[in-house]
């Protein structure tokens, strides 16, 4: 079955945001076709010499790079996109005051590869579904993602479902896509690689963006580590994550990580920045578990210790 949740690139980010929020995925048509092709071109030698997978999951029949950021100037861009950056701030800044890029990695599909089993990304964290979004993947499609070899497979609006709950097959369809589009997704979306039916190969890049306070799928300091990270933007190496993941998440040395990047040391160590201090007090908290709280206790009159919930640090 194929799916058409596609959309024009210069949509309304707001319009875009309440696809992916109501479908648990959207497509954006054709949103970076110049990147895409430099990007393609900069891996072409290193994902014709990538291994194919030692697993079932992992496809026999396809080949997996990672580290994509330190092989690809282009891939960089992609990475902090405006339409991207602006979709994690929608997704993911209700959760937490920053988000850094947890996966990058290239999905090669050679023809004959099977259907992969389907997965939630967010599964890697033991964390009940649904739940408010953890993960936002983008899936860039290198090449056209057709039905026949292997477009993604999804299933429309499990983002939503009990956590027991697997897709029906007439549930699942396959994400068709000309190559320069991205597939957005969430980390609770059923999904996998499709089967390669055709004589052509299936190429994606997936950036996958989660909450600040979450360990990165890829160890993102080994894969870019700061002599590689030294020539990437600002931005980039924020997201990556040199930067705080919140006030007090994070710190170097006692100061914020991005310093390892800086000579001109001012002597205000900081253990955030202004920008995560205001945002920390409009995150929505997560409770987990369902530990009983033992109730307040009923006392008039007395004064109670009063705490901010993020401390405020002056410079
Ligand atoms: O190749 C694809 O389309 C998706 C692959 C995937 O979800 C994975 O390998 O985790």
């Amino acid at each position: 079955m194929v799916t058409r949740n596609a959309h024009a690139p210069d949509t309304p980010i707001d319009t875009l945001y309440g696809f992916l929020m109501d479908q648990g995925y959207l497509i954006i048509e054709h949103l970076a076709d110049e990147l895409v092709a430099q990007t393609r071109a900069e891996l072409d030698a290193d994902i014709e010499a990538a291994p194919f997978g030692h697993d079932e999951f992992l496809g026999p029949r396809t080949k997996r790079l990672g580290r994509v950021l330190a092989r690809s100037h282009a891939a960089r861009d992609l990475a902090i996109h405006p339409t991207i950056m602006a979709l994690c701030d929608a997704t993911l800044l209700p959760s937490a005051c920053n988000y850094q890029l947890n996966f990058s990695g290239v999905m090669h599909l050679e023809p004959g590869a099977q259907a992969q089993q389907l997965h939630r990304d967010g599964s890697i964290y033991p964390i009940a579904h649904p739940s408010p979004p953890l993960i936002m993947p983008a899936m860039w499609a290198l090449s056209d993602f057709t039905a026949e070899n292997g477009g993604t497979l999804l299933a429309p609006g499990s983002h939503v479902w009990e956590h027991e709950r697997m897709p029906f097959v007439d549930e699942v369809v396959n994400a068709v896509m000309p190559a320069g589009s991205v597939l957005l997704y969430l980390g609770s979306t059923w999904h996998g690689g499709g089967a390669n039916e055709s004589n052509t190969v299936r190429t994606g890049l997936a950036l996958q963006y989660s909450l600040s306070w979450l360990r990165q799928e890829e160890n993102q300091y080994l894969a870019n580590p700061p002599e590689v990270a030294r020539e990437y933007p600002e931005r980039l190496r924020r997201l990556i994550g040199y930067d705080f993941g919140g006030p007090y998440l994070g710190f170097h040395n006692g100061d914020d990580p991005h310093r390892v990047f800086e000579s001109d040391y001012d002597g205000h160590p900081a253990r955030s920045r202004t920008e995560l201090d205001d945002r920390s007090a409009g995150i929505d908290l997560l409770r987990l578990g369902d530990i009983k709280a033992v109730p307040t206790p009923k006392r008039r009159g007395e004064q109670v210790y009063s705490m901010a919930r993020q401390p405020k640090i002056e410079a």
